[in-house]
């Protein structure tokens, strides 16, 4: 019997994120965005958790490695006719926000800003590329954060609403895929990024973050409107922070808790997003935290009249659960918290590895809501070594995405509606968490490094060629 199981029109590809990888931080009349003014290296995680961030550049002491970016932004015809050669059907990518409206609350956008994503979303038509866009992947105008407060204010959902609009009439012939907001529950873990404020005080945290994310709800739902009314036949998905919770033991009060846990972490965006309407245990928890929604006539409505069309999700880990956990373990587990899975290994940068907790996802991710399923970020952080012949043998990579892959087609054996695949960073780019260069997801090496040397050329690594025949056999030789 064949192994065939991905349907012939499976979006296979890579993902990236504006902020990312593009670049050109002051070019062609682009504003500056949150990722402009974060630091690169160690410092990055512990600052993004605080509170109380300062959003002034210091450049004395840090460097920001998102300025530069890959330069996709001057080199995007190379990338792309690299991602064309490993037979990409899809290439996820992120309009960057202050590109188009540089301060984020102008009246009109900035022809230069969308004249550039024109030639990408071109070149890439030119090898039968789908583009997927995510609308805003942790990229808001700094002016909206310094003037705003962020996504705090309500009055971002107007701002949101000329964006989206300028970008969905612009490029109605050119894009059908979009996702509204890159991992939007993970606001409360880490709202500077998602939201584009840190909260006042550890004790305002919940409360500032759930409010902010209301007014997300509402912005996506009214992009949904709007993404169907000027391009009828777009599918316009969320976009989550996937990790299943797992009990520490049978202890049922341990899987009690992660129980609860999932529902908040896993579930409530996406109900909220999926089926239109806050979920019914959410009351409790607001009112044990004193969380109070400010909402305006309305806005439920438009929540019930806006859902996706899809749901695409990150996968990089699952997370055990401890209800009480005793201090050594507090801290041991994922950057999403938990504690130590003592059955699983976890990446250099202490994420636990966990092919099969992907089938447990989808298989989640559907049971609970039976619309099309995208995994739109996958991947394993890794050193690379560039050897003296000028290879890259990432088998570790390999490895790690053989054995997610082959999960993922046990669960459409299972039965799940999965109809893409876009494992994160195909290009190496700038960490996220880290701001480093060095921690690196992609097929193509960059010459880069973290102390800013490197001439920016492109290599392909092993895994390059091991992608493309992945692809060629539309996931039957892993
Ligand atoms: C996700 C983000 C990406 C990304 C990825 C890997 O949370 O959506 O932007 O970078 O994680 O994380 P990191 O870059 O920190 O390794």
């Amino acid at each position: 019997m064949s192994e065939y199981v991905f349907k012939d029109d499976f979006l296979w590809g890579g993902a990236t994120a504006a902020n990312q990888f593009e670049g050109g931080f002051d070019e062609g009349g682009r504003g500056l965005n949150l990722a402009d003014v974060l630091p690169g290296g160690k410092e990055r995680l512990k600052l993004l958790a605080s509170s109380g961030f300062d959003f002034e550049m210091d450049t004395e002491k840090y460097s920001y490695p998102n300025h530069e970016g890959i330069d996709f932004y001057n080199r995007y015809k190379e990338d792309i006719a690299l991602f064309a050669e490993m037979g990409f059907k899809v290439f996820r990518m992120s309009i960057a926000w202050s590109r188009i409206f540089p301060k984020g609350d102008e009246m009109e956008p900035n022809e230069e800003g969308l004249a550039f994503y024109d030639r990408v979303f071109d070149e890439l038509a030119k090898y039968d590329i789908e583009p997927l866009v995510t609308i805003a992947h942790y990229e808001t105008p700094l002016h909206l954060i310094k003037e705003y407060g962020g996504w705090k204010n309500r009055k971002l959902v107007e701002f949101f609403d000329r964006y989206v609009e300028a970008i969905f009439t612009r490029y109605q012939d050119k894009v059908k895929y979009w996702l509204t907001f890159n991992e939007i529950n993970g606001a409360t873990h880490m709202p500077l990024f998602g939201l584009g404020f840190s909260p006042e005080s550890e004790e305002t945290r919940l409360q500032e973050s759930f409010q902010g994310l209301h007014h997300q709800f509402v912005a996506s739902a009214r992009a949904v409107q709007k993404g169907h009314e000027i391009i009828p036949e777009s599918q316009i998905g969320c976009m989550l922070i996937y990790a299943p919770v797992y009990p520490f033991n049978s202890n049922p009060e341990n899987v009690m808790h992660a129980r609860k846990e999932a529902d908040l972490f896993n579930f409530f965006c996406g109900d909220v997003q999926v089926r239109g309407a806050y979920p019914y245990f959410i009351d409790r928890y607001f009112e044990e935290n004193s969380i109070q929604i400010e909402m305006e006539d309305g806005d439920l409505e438009t929540i019930k009249n806006g859902t996706v069309d899809f749901i695409s999700f990150s996968y990089y880990m699952s997370r055990t659960d401890k209800k009480e956990k005793s201090a050594e373990e507090t801290g041991q587990g994922n950057l999403i918290g938990g504690v130590k899975n003592p059955f699983l290994e976890a990446s250099d940068w202490g994420w636990e590895i966990d092919p099969v907790g992907l089938r447990i996802s989808l298989n989640e991710l559907y049971g609970r809501y039976q619309k099309p399923l995208m995994i739109v970020e996958n991947g394993l952080g890794a050193y690379d070594k560039v050897e003296e012949d000028g290879s890259i043998q990432d088998d570790y990579r390999i490895d790690y995405l053989r054995e997610h892959i082959a999960e993922m087609k046990e669960a459409v054996k299972d039965g799940v509606d999965v109809i893409g695949y876009t494992s994160w960073g195909c290009i190496d780019l700038v960490s996220a968490s880290t701001g480093e260069y060095s921690k690196r997801y992609g097929f193509i090496y960059v010459d880069k490094h973290d102390d800013g040397s490197g001439t920016m050329e492109r290599k392909k690594k092993k895994s390059f060629d091991w992608y493309k025949k992945v692809i060629e056999s539309n996931g039957e030789d892993l």
